[in-house]
């Protein structure tokens, strides 16, 4: 029995092997375009996530994204793993100004006048001056900005470590809260960061730019200078920071760009 039917393949024409293939051929791609069909109305047919904090995607796309941020946040971050640093002669002379959201040339602002304000619990607000912040330990660091719309450019900042802030002002137990989030005075643009990349060594409450007080373009008089994050982090013209669990409200992961924009 089995010898006959082998020696029967083995008599099909050309022609009949030939319609053969088709057939298959025709079958597995009738097959997977059901699939990729089915699975792109289960994607699309799936419950919309609610907009708020991030962009509003399909649930199953944000489960996605939030494994990715997980698997990041688990491998390549590390308080020990340090951004690249530069000497500070390769640090850009004109440093390009990218968006004004909230430090806008039109706006009356005067820094002489401003005070950073945090939020403590229960209503309670702690204001600190420039020059008190100028009086703690300072911080330099010359390093590759980038910004999600693909430029960057080695720059050289100085100001106080966000960690060391913490400590001198004794908010440790809000550093061990899940987020920080900060805006500007005028509240048009504001971040939320995860704590772990706040206290990361070489983020700073920056407040130089190349040795000199900030231009206000670049968000005189303090700016957030995070080197493991996207440019889009790096609040210029902070106003007022605050701690949370939850995460806080993010400019740009409300128009669907990634929350967390980990370098
Ligand atoms: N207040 C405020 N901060 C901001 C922005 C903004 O529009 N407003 N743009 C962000 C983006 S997208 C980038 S790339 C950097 C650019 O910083 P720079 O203008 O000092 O180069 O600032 C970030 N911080
Ligand atoms: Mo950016």
């Amino acid at each position: 029995m089995k010898k006959q039917s082998k020696k029967v393949k083995k008599e099909l024409t050309i022609e009949q092997k030939i319609s053969r293939r088709n057939f298959i051929s025709f079958t597995s791609f009738a097959v997977l375009a059901v699939g990729a069909f089915e699975g792109w109305r289960w994607l699309y047919k799936s419950p919309q996530e609610i907009t708020g904090i991030t962009g509003g995607t399909r649930k199953p796309l944000r489960r996605a994204l939030n494994k990715t941020e997980i698997f990041f946040r688990r491998t390549v971050f590390s308080e020990n793993h340090l951004v690249k640093t530069y000497p500070k002669s390769m640090a850009a002379k004109h440093v390009r100004v990218n968006s004004d959201i909230g430090v806008e040339a039109s706006k009356k602002f005067d820094p002489a006048a401003w005070k950073l304000v945090v939020n403590k619990k229960a209503g309670e607000v702690l204001q600190v001056t420039l020059q008190d912040l100028m009086a703690l330990p300072k911080t330099e660091i010359v390093y590759d900005f980038k910004c999600v719309e693909g430029w960057d450019q080695i720059s050289h900042w100085a100001g106080v470590k966000f960690s060391d802030f913490i400590k001198h002002y004794q908010l440790d137990d809000y550093a061990k809260m899940q987020f920080v989030g900060m805006e500007t005075p005028d509240k048009a643009y504001y971040v939320g960061i995860d704590m772990p990349s706040a206290m990361h060594p070489q983020t700073l409450l920056a407040y130089e730019m190349n040795d000199k007080l900030l231009p206000l373009e670049h968000g005189a008089p303090l700016r957030l200078i995070i080197p493991v994050k996207y440019g889009i982090k790096n609040l210029k013209r902070i106003g007022t920071i605050s701690f949370s669990d939850t995460r806080p409200r993010d400019y740009w992961a409300e128009d669907g760009y990634d929350y967390y924009s980990g370098l």
